[in-house]
Formats: structure tokens, C-alpha cells, sequence
């Protein structure tokens, strides 16, 4: 048996969340096509026959300016540590070097988004800057949203995995629960449905989650937001924003819970909350 810990890290919005998906064939992490999706370490647990993968998706890196960029980075950062192996995501529009210089355990690179390349061979001239790296040990190109190279890059990572037992149950997904991810859910569609600068002003409180014998179960959601002007924003005229928000949201709940739920939201101002540490570890991000 061979199991071990990947840490997936990288530039904000370069595809790490995504990448995980795929690994994993099930949609477990946000994902947003703005900066900044992720804010939490997450476990995402892939376990076949013969090996146990237990990646951290992590956020971006990136230079933080207030207190709860500052407190995901340090939990970027932490994991780069702690793990047997990396897996470094990157674009293939620019060389990444300060990245790759802050790894510290042999790791392989992923190059997504090459779909996005207008000029292949450009690829060739970056793959050798990175090569020069010793702990990388591997380049792959990805295309993470149109699952190519994934499997090769499953392929090379078991290749790296330790001589090792089982971490985790074989049936485990994640370290987190549903509550976790039902505000994760509902944080994802806020970051994909409101424009600029709203979704960073917003964090999920999960109020209530109450499974019923009968009929659909109960969510009860809070979303924090900065302002008053944008807790209307959220809300939207005549409640039609909020309204398509729940919809997405409770659609994506109730596929993954796999039984019909009854999802109420509540918007609530906390001022400030993004630079107040004490609101920030009220809120889950400690
Ligand atoms: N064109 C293209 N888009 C991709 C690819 N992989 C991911 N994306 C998109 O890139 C955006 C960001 O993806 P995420 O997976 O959220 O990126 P991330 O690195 O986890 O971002 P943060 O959590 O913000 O650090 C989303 O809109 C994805 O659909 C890819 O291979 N090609
Ligand atoms: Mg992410």
C-alpha cells in the first residue's frame, strides 16, 4: 500500500481547486473564476485499491493586505511544511519562480490551462525553466476544466507516494462536514453570480442544519457582508438576487447531500469583519 499527504498550492485562480475536483472525479471545493476562492485548508481524500492520496487544497499565495488575506496565506504557507509531497499549480503565461522557490519537499508541477495557450510551443521554454528546480521532479501539462492530463498527473504523483498504511477510512472524502460545505456552496455561488468587490466582503454562517425524519431538511444561513449597501446588493431588487443565490445554492446542497432541503438566508451586516481577528476566528477561519 502507498499513502501520503499532497499539498496542492499556487497563485490564487490558477486552477488548484479544480485540479482537485478532477482528482477526486467529484466536485468537493469551490471554484469561482475570481481570485481568492478558497480560504480554508480542505482534505480531499482519493483512496483506491492499492494507494490513499490525502491532498490539502489550500488558497493562493499571494501578498496579503488585511487580516483575513494575512490568515490565509499563513495557512497556505503552514502546509507547505507539513506534507510529503507538492503539487505546485501554475499558468503558463509567466515563469512562477517565487513559488517554487518556497518548496521544501520534492513536488511535481502542474501547467494549467494550457487550453488557454494560442502558442504551444511556448510551453517547451518554460517546462526548462522549471526543470531547473531539483525538487521538482515532474512537469505536467493540464487542462484541468477539460479534464486533460489529470490522469497522468494521478499517475506520477502515486509514482512519489511513501510505502505507507492507510491514513483515513477508505470511505472518507474530507476532514470537514456538511455544514462546512454547505456554506462553502453558498459562498461559491455568491463569488459567481455578484460582481467586484461584494464576494469579499462576504462569509457563510451556517445557523441551523436539521435533518428530518420526513420532508426536506432545514438549512438556515446567515451571510455576513460589511456594509449596508452591500447587504442590498445581495439582496437585489424585489429580493430577485437572493432569490436565484438560494436556488443555485440549494440545487448544488441537495445533489450532494442527495435529499431535498428547504435552504433559508438571512444577510446580516458585522462592519469591518475582514480585518477584525476576533470576528475572523468567530466566523470559522482561525
Ligand atoms: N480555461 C481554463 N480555465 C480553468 C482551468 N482550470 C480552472 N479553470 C478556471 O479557473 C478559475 C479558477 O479556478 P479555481 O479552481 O477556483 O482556482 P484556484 O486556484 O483554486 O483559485 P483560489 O481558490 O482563488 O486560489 C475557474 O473559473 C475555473 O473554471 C483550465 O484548465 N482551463
Ligand atoms: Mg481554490
Amino acid at each position: 500500500m502507498k499513502s501520503g499527504f499532497v499539498t496542492i498550492v499556487g497563485r490564487p485562480n490558477v486552477g488548484k481547486s479544480t485540479i482537485l475536483n478532477r482528482l477526486l472525479g467529484t466536485k468537493l471545493v469551490a471554484v469561482a473564476p475570481k481570485p481568492q476562492t478558497t480560504r480554508h485548508k480542505v482534505l480531499g481524500i482519493l483512496t483506491e485499491e492499492d494507494y490513499q492520496i490525502v491532498f490539502t487544497d489550500t488558497p493562493g499565495i499571494f501578498k496579503p493586505k488585511y487580516a483575513l488575506q494575512k490568515v490565509m496565506v499563513k495557512h497556505a504557507l503552514s502546509t507547505l511544511e507539513d506534507t510529503d509531497l507538492t503539487l505546485v499549480v501554475v499558468e503558463p503565461f509567466r515563469m512562477e519562480t517565487d513559488i517554487v522557490e518556497k518548496l521544501s519537499h520534492p513536488a511535481i508541477l502542474a501547467i494549467n490551462k494550457v487550453d488557454l495557450l494560442k502558442n504551444k510551443p511556448k510551453l517547451l521554454p518554460l517546462m526548462d525553466e522549471y526543470q531547473k528546480f531539483k525538487l521538482i521532479q515532474e512537469i505536467i501539462p493540464t487542462s484541468a476544466l477539460y479534464d486533460k492530463g489529470i490522469d497522468e498527473l494521478k499517475q506520477e504523483l502515486v509514482k512519489l507516494l511513501p510505502d505507507e498504511e492507510l491514513y483515513y477510512p477508505g470511505d472518507y472524502l474530507s476532514d470537514k462536514n456538511e455544514r462546512f460545505f454547505a456554506a462553502e456552496i453558498i459562498r461559491e455561488k455568491i463569488f459567481i453570480l455578484y460582481g467586484q468587490e461584494v464576494p469579499y466582503a462576504t462569509t457563510v454562517v451556517i445557523e441551523d442544519f436539521k435533518e428530518r425524519e420526513r420532508g426536506k431538511y432545514f438549512i438556515g444561513a446567515t451571510i455576513y457582508v460589511e456594509r449596508r449597501t452591500e447587504k442590498m446588493i445581495i439582496i437585489g431588487k424585489g429580493g430577485r438576487a437572493i432569490k436565484e443565490l438560494g436556488r443555485r445554492a440549494r440545487e448544488e446542497i441537495e445533489s450532494r447531500i442527495d435529499h431535498p432541503i428547504y435552504l433559508e438566508l438571512w444577510v446580516k451586516v458585522r462592519k469591518g469583519w475582514r480585518k477584525n481577528l476576533q470576528d475572523i476566528r468567530e466566523f470559522g477561519y482561525g
